[in-house]
Order: structure tokens, then C-alpha cells, then sequence
């Protein structure tokens, strides 16, 4: 899938559409991204379509992206996130005769990204990159923001999608899968102690980047520098957590969430510690007490929720996620289970935590 699956985005932009050179970067779960070097020598740019099941309203998800960086511009803070581009006549966006929609941004050619953080360092850089930004949101009214999914990390609202998948699920998964769903109802403390939370109100709402694994960071090529962020689609209002649960999720485990051998994944302690340190820095004096108090629910909290959208996919036959192969789906729910095992085990050994100490 290159040039001519693009072709008719090369028809609009300037110059022979012929001479574009593509290069596929399978990186996402959800958007198609390619890197696109155009041949008179301008800079290479991003182009993404955007999945329309997902995202069924693409303007609001581009007008975010521009007031967001609109206000981070004005806010005097130096924290950057990549140039959005615009195709002629000024538009973010351009739909193609079979309905695919696509958008562009600079390509940042000095980047990388991981697997797996490699040391410490990077995983406290990528955490407190995540923290930074929400804190150079701060100050952008939430009116601002389309709610492009609504309830997108409502725990509560993954757990009744879950229940309601398992109960007609497509045939033959669900033997497979009984085992794991019935230690995913086992957990659904989880989902009360949520609930709780929430709705008391004790933890403020912020601009919360909703995608933060280390996926979407860009670290520098040559040295352990974090350059920005990126994926901003899921941008909204919501709760400290959810970043800093991701980050657990993705910076803290031995492997990707791709790995198939649950025997190899666990969490790493000194990662742990490195992320939650360095998103408190980066909220630096925002972060309030109630935030403090409820660090450690963060990866609890994304990792289940995790594991409870992979499996509800998996029983639902994969509507959702892309899949490189057919039981992709189970693999990556159990990884999830399996690491959200092991990080209740060092949440109880470590900080004699668990979800059931707090109300
Ligand atoms: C999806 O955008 P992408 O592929 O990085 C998903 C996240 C999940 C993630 C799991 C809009 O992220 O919520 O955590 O996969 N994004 C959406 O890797 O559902
Ligand atoms: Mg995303």
C-alpha cells in the first residue's frame, strides 16, 4: 500500500503527482500514516488518513488540533507540537472519490520512535513530555474542545461494552477467551473505585492527551531527548490518569503490547518509578493533593481498561483495532491482563497498594 493508494492526494498538491515518493510507516493501530518526500527537494511531510469508523467527524478532530496549538503558540510556553499542513486553498483536510480522508504535517526527520523505553531516563523524559504539554494547555477553556469520542476512558462505559460484547459474542471466542473474561469480572473493583473517583469530583479536569504511550512520543535520533508528542486526536478534557496511566502501560512493561508470550512481560520497578516522578515534574505545581493521593490507580486503571477494549474487540470479531493476524486481538488482551498482574503485585509489595485501600 504506497504511492497509489495516496495517488488522488498527489493529483491536488502541486507539481507532477507522479513524482511523490511514499514510504508506509505502519506505526498505528488506527490512522494510516506515510512518510511522503516529494521531488523537487521540498521537505518531506506526513500524511495521514484518518480512520472514519473511529473518528466519524474528522473537522473536529483537525479544529482541535488548531486551537490546541493555537493556544500553545500564545501561551509563551517553548513547548512545540509538529506544524499541521494545509492543502490548497486552505483546507486540513481533503477527501478523496472513495471517501478516504487525509491530512498532512511536517515530518520531524531527526525522530525516533520505541518499542520499549531503554533506560530510565527515557521513560522519565517521555512521562514528564505528556505532563508538559497538559500544563501548556492550561488555561484553554474545555468549551474549546469537541468531545471527539465521548466517554472514550469512562471505565465504567468500557466494562458495560465488555459485558454486553461477552454476552453475544461471535461463536467460538469465547471458550477461548472464558478464562481471561472471567478474571477480567474478577477485577471489576476497578471499575466502582473509578466511578467513585470520579464522581465525587475531587480530581480536576484538564486537557489530557488520551493516547500517551511511547508510541506517540518522537525522541530525538541521537541522543535520549524527548522531541514532542504526537496523536493528538483523542485530545479532551479529562483526567491525570489516563496519560500517566498510559505511560505506565506502554514505558513500565518489559515488552510491547504486541508481544505474544505472556511469560516475558512484566513491570519494570525503576520504570515505574522514573514515570510517575517525571509526570509530577511536569505538572510541576498544578499537580494538586488529590492527584498525589491517586497516582498509583493511574496504571490500574488504563491497564485493565485496556485490557477490557482489546478482549471486547476480540469477542466482537475485530471490528475495531487493525489486526496483522486472526487471534491478535486475544494475544494482546492477555499481555494486558498479564501486565496489569504484574503491577498489582508490585503495587502491593512495594507501596502496600491496592485499588481496595482508598475509597
Ligand atoms: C489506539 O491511535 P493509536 O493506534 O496509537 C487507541 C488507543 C489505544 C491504543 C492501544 C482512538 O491508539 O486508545 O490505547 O490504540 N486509539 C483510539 O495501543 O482508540
Ligand atoms: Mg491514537
Amino acid at each position: 500500500m504506497t504511492a497509489h493508494y495516496c495517488q488522488e492526494v498527489f493529483n491536488v498538491l502541486p507539481g507532477d503527482p507522479a513524482s511523490y515518493h511514499v514510504q508506509s510507516l505502519n506505526n498505528g493501530l488506527i490512522n494510516r500514516s506515510f512518510r511522503v518526500v516529494p521531488a523537487d527537494g521540498s521537505p518531506a511531510f506526513l500524511l495521514q488518513e484518518i480512520n472514519l469508523s473511529v473518528f466519524p467527524e474528522p473537522e473536529k478532530v483537525q479544529r482541535n488540533y488548531e486551537r490546541i496549538d493555537a493556544h500553545i503558540r500564545a501561551s509563551g510556553s517553548d513547548f512545540r507540537i509538529p506544524c499541521m499542513l494545509y492543502f490548497p486553498g486552505g483546507h486540513n483536510l481533503f477527501t478523496d472519490s472513495r471517501g478516504h480522508c487525509w491530512r498532512m504535517f511536517s515530518f520531524i526527520e531527526n525522530g525516533r520512535t520505541l518499542r520499549v523505553p531503554s533506560n530510565t531516563e527515557q521513560a522519565a523524559a517521555a512521562a514528564e513530555c505528556f505532563a508538559r504539554f497538559t500544563a501548556a494547555c492550561e488555561g484553554l477553556r474545555f468549551e474549546q474542545l469537541y468531545t471527539v469520542i465521548p466517554g472514550f476512558h469512562d471505565l465504567a462505559l468500557r466494562y458495560r461494552q465488555f459485558t454486553q460484547t461477552a454476552s453475544d459474542p461471535v461463536p467460538a471466542r469465547s471458550l477461548k477467551a472464558k478464562e481471561m473474561t472471567e478474571e477480567v469480572i474478577r477485577r471489576q473493583q476497578y471499575v466502582t473505585l473509578f466511578e467513585n473517583i470520579t464522581r465525587a469530583g475531587r480530581l480536576p479536569l484538564r486537557i489530557i492527551h488520551h493516547d500517551a504511550k511511547i508510541a506517540n512520543v518522537l525522541f530525538r535520533r541521537d541522543r535520549d531527548e524527548v522531541i514532542c508528542p504526537v496523536d493528538f486526536d483523542t485530545c479532551m478534557p479529562g483526567y491525570f490518569f489516563s496519560d500517566l496511566g498510559d505511560l505506565i502501560r506502554s514505558m513500565a512493561c518489559s515488552e510491547g503490547e504486541n508481544e505474544k508470550d505472556p511469560g516475558k512481560i512484566r513491570i519494570i520497578p525503576e520504570a515505574y518509578k522514573a514515570i510517575t516522578e517525571g509526570y509530577t515534574r511536569g505538572l510541576g505545581n498544578l499537580i494538586t493533593g488529590e492527584e498525589k493521593q491517586y497516582l498509583h490507580v493511574s496504571g490500574l486503571f488504563l491497564i485493565y481498561m485496556q485490557t477490557l477494549r482489546f478482549l471486547t474487540d476480540y469477542l466482537a470479531g475485530d471490528p475495531y483495532y487493525r489486526i496483522e493476524y486472526p487471534e491478535q486481538n486475544y494475544d494482546r488482551a492477555l499481555n494486558q491482563l498479564t501486565l496489569l498482574k504484574s503491577l498489582e503485585e508490585f503495587l502491593q509489595d512495594t507501596y502496600n497498594f491496592t485499588g481496595r485501600s482508598i475509597q
